[in-house]
């Protein structure tokens, strides 16, 4: 992003200023669970969630699990910037905000019940939790810390309509089945601009 979230046209269709934002037809859908969700209703041949039950509650639940954690994970980021002439400010605010992120995917992964995040079936929340845990790669060591939930991020990871959309934007696909080096654990994972 070089800004361009900020100017009037963008703000017309996200008064938020942030991205993502989905335009299908003349509506502009903002929140990346809302878009999600959007998507998974709009194609319901792609399988995304189930329709109901207690199995599309389940998914729903892991969908704003991974909302809260995206939300944690921008105020980790946020610091960065509010307190970047406080250096002991920004530590203790992206201390603390990295502990929670941290204990966050320990839970996900022991709440877990089967292979995807909501059941036998990757769907919207395992995407979503791909993404957010893909800021956090070369931060926490998923596959040691959090093996089913690493196992998860693999196997999303790995389905071809996943590769091309990440491909499409050259972002690079997070490497799961990898430990953590301990010399990058203070490197700097790859992270959204923004403030
Ligand atoms: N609640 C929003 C949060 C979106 C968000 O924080 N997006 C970040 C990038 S991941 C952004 O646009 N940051 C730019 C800014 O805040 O200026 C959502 O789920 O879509």
């Amino acid at each position: 992003m070089n800004g361009e979230h900020r100017n009037s046209a963008f703000l017309q269709l996200n008064p938020f200023g942030t991205v993502p934002v989905l335009e299908d037809g003349d509506q502009a859908i903002t929140e990346t669970g809302a878009i999600l969700l959007h998507i998974a209703e709009r194609y319901p041949q792609a399988s995304l969630i189930p329709t109901e039950g207690a199995s599309r509650t389940l998914a729903l639940r892991w969908l704003f699990h991974a909302v809260s954690i995206h939300a944690d994970f921008m105020t980790w980021r946020r610091a960065m910037f509010k307190f970047r002439e406080d250096a002991s400010a920004k530590a203790a605010v992206q201390g603390w905000m990295a502990d929670r992120l941290a204990s966050s995917f320990r839970t996900t992964d022991q709440a877990m019940t089967g292979p995807f995040l909501a059941g036998e079936a990757p769907g919207i929340a395992d995407l979503y939790m791909l993404m957010v845990t893909g800021w956090w790669r070369g931060r926490f060591a998923f596959a040691a810390e959090t093996p089913r939930l690493a196992s998860a991020m693999k196997a999303v990871s790995a389905l071809p309509f996943v590769q091309k959309a990440y491909a499409d934007q050259g972002s690079e696909l997070p490497d799961f089945s990898l430990a953590l080096p301990k010399s990058n654990e203070q490197q700097h994972a790859p992270v959204p601009t923004g403030r």
